[in-house]
């Protein structure tokens, strides 16, 4: 065998492996499959170093699954609609199409040199219009099975470039085009019906036990279960048709610390208010500047208007509060109004203070006495407070036992009832963009919003657009925009909204189950293949990404598109950690930080000579320069280097820190294996050794480590006991035969971290057929034990020393070997030993 040549031997596997299709993922009834999917990539077109341990990721678990005997599924794809292919378009020139796809052909192709184990006959990108006509398919299904609707939403207005906008395209407030600053505008869009699954999809987070928790419990918060009163105020003074406001609050405990009323800026009530009185009208258009992202909104200062029209207390006729038009008021939670009580509410005390209402607290902290207020007095619902101005249960109690006794008493008295509410929203998926899936139906003026018919699927984006003037080019093609109704054939017009990119990734992990079905899935194909046995991804994706699939998971259950079994369609989901690298950077003239690429510094040093200052470890970022490309470091020294490296040194959840030296020796730890490869194979066929079975036992324990470590997702604990048995084998005097099945399966454990290697030593040392198709090796149990056991050495109760031992020693030799102990006979220094206790194959007791 010739030295280690990475460069010769990978593109030489990858068409072996090729031209044995050993990753088509074949449907066989008789085996157990197995689904690993990693979260597919947006073409950027380029990949990175945290693609590359994302991937790897997957493929130790696709290579080590097949080995077990699995029909494994391992496709990629590509999601590939969005803002920054339109983005190159305008700044840049040319087509969101060509840019994304001649990307994906970029991608790809630094994809493959990394021998992943991917079936790329499955592969597709959901701009294919193959994929999302099949995504209009569905559509129009959810649609008639209603679980699609329309309703007015605001959106991000530029009043300049008379667009709308993305909440990316807000910056600080204003358009990144036009500089001028954003309004909130109401639109007539599309949205998903995903509230009517919230108690579903917050219940079934318990049965995702093979989920990091931290998931399912941000999945949780989002969805925000709460509960609380509702019940409605009488008004006083208010337009005819508004003589109740209903409110929902969580803590109906503070009823009498009540000091104002408040109803959102879209409360029908402001509504028409608006449209009588100017002032209204000026305060509402106040209300409406800012951006509609969570960011604007929490930071917007709260305002409020006094409408002259207030609201009996329901425990006191002659109690009235002021009801107030707030911006801090959402209109889609509850019922779009509240009462403040600002002594418990940190917004409500805010509110009061500006505006001059009274601050009453209802309960107080159990021991102290009662204080003036500097801030709302807000405790864990869950803490025993002293109630003064209670008016349900006990004086002294929890948050929570007042809550529940206040909707009670409220729910006896006949004020209002309990009720449950969620914070999560339906999903509004109109996106006034080009590059997206067409939402596939149609305006009459006589029928209305029509559906496509199906056999015009796919509603094909058109290709002859511009991108120089700014809003959606849709609305300004007349031939695309313009059609027949397909329900009375009169003119009518596309709907020109496209869908929210987070649909295309919702469902694509079925499609991958029969990507060139004509219908959206093939539901034989679907049973047999999902669920997804193992989803591996970014944190980053914890809530919208998942909520959505587990949502449009159900969705396409209801309209007959999956079967009942894949409603939660990740069995296992895996959060990997990033890769980091440090940060070379040096200052300017003006004293501004510029920094370099890692690959521009030795030593600390640029190429002129001048120092560099460190900065400790952070995630890869192109705009801090401390990036590797993947591409240099195959180029260098191999994918199996690289692949070897991103799985070594921390666990997988955690952050990886990528440094040249920790490559290089990556790269010196496989040469090794590769010259010790080489050694074997020179030796005499007919070499005898003595350590045959303590080989055989060394190999028993790498087998079981590994396959128990990749088994529980600790790749950086196989790859450690891997560095341990080459040491082992490096050192072992066995007997040839021995020596080659030690190295042929330690290349057999090798393969699924470096499967390249691993071919040619399996080919090397005459294993049958290709390493990656080789059955998983099983460790023969009773290589397992150990036929040595350590046992402690007391002396006067306190540990001394140690001897191993053979487990089957009788004890009257233990005796004699632990009073010729080293250390014993110096410990004792010619002490006279009372007693010496021997518990079998625990513990040595001496009494001096
Ligand atoms: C009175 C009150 C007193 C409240 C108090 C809180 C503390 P969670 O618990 O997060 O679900 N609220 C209700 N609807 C709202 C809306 N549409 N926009 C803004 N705020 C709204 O939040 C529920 C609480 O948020 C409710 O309980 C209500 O204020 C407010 F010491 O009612 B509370
Ligand atoms: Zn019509």
């Amino acid at each position: 065998m010739s030295r280690y040549d990475p460069k010769s031997i990978e593109p030489k596997w990858q068409t072996a492996w090729d031209d044995a299709g050993v990753f088509t993922a074949r449907h066989d009834p008789a085996k157990p499959k197995y689904y690993v999917l990693e979260m597919f990539p947006y073409p950027s077109g380029r990949i990175h170093m945290g693609h590359v341990r994302n991937y790897t990721m997957g493929d130790v678990v696709a290579r080590y699954k097949a080995a077990q005997g699995f029909s494994v599924l391992h496709p990629m794809g590509w999601d590939a609609f969005g803002m920054p292919a339109e983005n190159a378009a305008m700044e840049r020139g040319g087509h969101p199409k060509d840019w994304t796809y001649g990307n994906i052909a970029d991608m790809r192709a630094q994809m493959k040199p990394l021998g992943l184990s991917i079936d790329w006959s499955r592969e597709f990108a959901t701009c294919d219009p193959e994929y999302y006509g099949k995504q209009q398919a569905m559509f129009i299904d959810m649609m008639a099975a209603g679980l699609v609707y329309r309703k007015a939403a605001v959106v991000n207005w530029d009043p300049v470039d008379m667009t709308v906008l993305a909440n990316e395209q807000v910056i600080d407030g204003k358009g990144w085009r036009s500089n001028a600053p954003v309004e909130r505008r109401e639109l007539t869009q599309w949205f998903f019906k995903i509230s009517d699954y919230s108690g579903e999809l917050l219940d079934a987070l318990d049965g995702l036990t093979n989920w990091p928790d931290k998931v399912r419990l941000m999945q949780a918060n989002w969805i925000g279960k709460s509960r609380g009163l509702q019940f409605a105020f009488s008004t006083h003074g208010a337009p005819e048709g508004f003589d109740r406001i209903e409110v929902y609050t969580t803590r109906p405990d503070t009823l009498m610390g009540a000091s104002f009323a408040a109803i959102s800026p879209d409360h029908p009530l402001a509504k028409h208010l608006e449209r009588h009185d100017p002032a209204v009208a000026a305060f509402l258009a106040e209300c409406r500047k800012g951006g509609t992202t969570a960011e604007a909104m929490e930071t917007a200062e709260k305002i409020g208007m006094d409408t002259g029209i207030t609201v009996m207390h329901p425990f006191d006729n002659d109690w009235q509060l002021p009801v107030y038009i707030a911006n801090f008021v959402l209109m889609d939670y509850g019922t779009g109004a509240i009462f403040g009580c600002p002594a418990h509410d940190q917004r409500d005390f805010e509110f009061a203070s500006k505006y001059g209402l009274a601050i009453e607290p209802v309960f107080v902290a159990e021991a102290g006495a009662p204080a003036a207020l500097t801030e709302a007095f807000v405790p864990m619902k869950s803490e025993r407070v002293h109630y003064i101005r209670g008016f349900a249960g006990a004086e002294v109690q929890t948050g929570d036992e007042a809550i529940l006794a206040a909707i009670e008493a409220c729910e006896a008295r006949g004020i209002g009832r309990g009720v449950t509410n969620y914070r999560l929203r339906d999903w509004g998926i109109s996106r006034q963009r080009y590059w997206g899936c067409p939402i596939p139906v149609i305006h009459c003026e006589a029928c209305g919003v029509v559906p496509e018919k199906k056999e015009n699927l796919p509603v094909e984006l058109p290709y002859d657009v511009t991108f120089d003037i700014p809003g959606n080019p849709l609305d300004r093609h007349p031939t695309w925009r313009d059609c027949t109704c397909p329900s009375c054939g009169a003119p009518a017009r596309r709907e020109t909204d496209t869908m929210d990119t987070f649909m295309d990734s919702s469902w694509y992990y079925a499609r991958f189950t029969a990507p060139h079905a004509t219908t959206p899935t093939d539901l034989a194909e679907a049973d047999y293949w999902m669920n997804v046995d193992q989803y591996i991804g970014g944190i980053e994706h914890a809530i919208l990404h998942l909520l959505y699939s587990r949502f449009f998971a159900r969705a396409m259950h209801a309209t007959g598109h999956l079967p009942a079994k894949a409603i939660e369609p990740f069995n296992a989901l895996f959060t990997q950690g990033m890769v980091t690298h440090e940060i070379y950077q040096t200052r300017d003239a003006k004293g501004r930080p510029v920094y370099h690429l890692p690959e521009d510094v030795t030593d600390g040093k640029l190429a002129d000579g001048t120092a560099v200052e460190i900065i400790p470890s952070a995630k890869m970022s192109k705009s801090k320069k401390n990036v590797v490309d993947p591409m240099h470091i195959i180029e260098a020294f191999g994918a199996d280097t690289a692949r070897w490296f991103v799985m070594s040194d921390s666990p997988p959840e955690r952050d990886v820190e990528w440094t040249a030296s920790g490559a290089e020796a990556t790269f010196k730890h496989l040469s090794r294996v590769w010259a010790l490869c080489s050694r074997i194979g020179d030796m005499p066929a007919d070499h005898a050794g003595v350590g045959d079975n303590d080989l055989a036992k060394a190999t028993a324990k790498a087998v079981d480590e590994v396959t128990r470590a990749i088994e529980s997702f600790a790749f950086n604990k196989a790859i450690a006991t891997l560095y341990g048995f080459t040491n082992t084998l490096a050192k072992a005097n066995a007997s040839t035969p021995a020596m080659k099945q030690a190295i042929r399966t330690m290349a057999q454990l090798m393969q699924p971290m470096t499967p390249h290697m691993s071919e040619s030593i399996w080919s090397y040392q005459g294993g049958e057929g290709l390493c990656a198709r080789a059955p998983w090796p099983v460790a023969d149990p009773a290589l397992l034990i150990d036929d040595t056991v350590i046992l402690p050495i007391q002396i006067n109760g306190k540990r001394r020393a140690e001897i191993s031992v053979p487990t089957d020693m009788p004890a009257s030799e233990v005796e004699k070997l632990a009073l010729a102990d080293e250390a014993v006979v110096k410990f004792l220094g010619g002490a006279a030993v009372k007693k010496i206790i021997v518990v079998p194959g625990r513990i040595i007791n001496v009494v001096i």
